[in-house]
Formats: C-alpha cells, structure tokens, sequence
C-alpha cells in the first residue's frame, strides 16, 4: 500500500520533470492536482505544524495568522506568487518575541540590507526565514515556544506595515 503510493509518487515526478520542458500549462494542470493531493496525505503527521504562507506582488501576505502548539515542531513555507525581484518586492516571515517594539524592530532591519534584512546580533526574533523574490520559496523550521502571541512581519524596508500578522502558540 505505502509501497504502491511511493511508486505512483516516482511515476508522477518523472512524468513531471519530463513534460515539464516543452508545454508549459497544457498537461500540467492535471499532473499538479494529483502530486498536491499525494504531499497533503503523506506529511499528515500531527505532530507538526505544517503552514504555508505566501506573498505576492502587491505587497501582501495572504494570512494574517498562523498556529501551532507549544513545543511542537512548526514548518513555514513561504511561497512568493509574485514576480518582481528580491531586490524590489523581497519577502520574508519574521516571528518577533513578545514584547518586541515592531516597528523599532522593521527600523533596523531596514538598515540590515547586507544581512538579508535581519539586525545583526539580535535577540528579537524568534525564527525567521530567508529574503525571497518572485517565483520562489523559503522554508524555515523551528520548535514552537511558548503559548502566547507573536507578531510576525516582512522585513523588507517599508513591507511591515502591510505584511504582518499573528503567530498563535497555544
Ligand atoms: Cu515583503
């Protein structure tokens, strides 16, 4: 059973890396749905916080809460749906300890271009991940602290004030 599914897995991936060169929509729509419905069954562990939050042109998250329980382990994926440069339109996802002055915090990191947008040395942040552009995706992993809640941003200059939102620890 769980053999038969790795090898429909296979089958699917090779088929997707080899219609992936020359038609570009046509017959992946199809082949998509089925690998997306394989990954949800098999990473169905509780476990872990799996979440999934993207980022897009218009400078927008498109959720402002994420959630996870304490001390479990916890997987962002940030997926950047847009198309402008990382130097334009950068996203990240920056968890900040409670208690932290956001927008003291978005100040400095604005000033930290040579160390992806990140204060160097802080004691702020509680997980963040890597400065992303269009097309492409960041994945950060970490253990929830404790219940409570906490501010998560995009530190690219000018980006908190619109691309932030709630990180629920319960
Ligand atoms: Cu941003």
């Amino acid at each position: 059973m769980k053999l038969g599914r790795i090898a429909f897995a296979t089958i699917l991936g090779l088929f997707l890396v080899v219609s992936c060169g020359e038609e570009k929509k046509e017959k992946k729509g199809f082949s998509y749905e089925r690998t997306s419905e394989t990954k949800t069954e098999s990473t169905s562990e509780s476990d872990v916080a799996d979440l999934t939050i993207t980022g897009n042109d218009l400078m927008k998250f498109n959720k402002s809460e994420l959630k996870a329980k304490a001390g479990q382990k916890v997987k962002i994926t940030l997926r950047h749906i847009g198309k402008a440069d990382k130097m334009v339109m950068g996203h990240n996802v920056v968890i900040l300890k409670p208690g932290t002055d956001v927008a003291a915090f978005a100040g400095k990191a604005a000033m930290s271009k040579d160390n992806d947008y990140i204060p160097e040395g802080t004691t702020d942040v509680v997980a963040h991940t890597k400065m992303i552009g269009g097309g492409e995706t960041a994945v950060v992993e970490f253990t929830a602290p404790e219940a409570g809640e906490y501010d998560f941003i995009c530190s690219f200059p000018g980006h908190f004030g619109m691309m932030k939102g709630k990180f629920i620890v319960e």
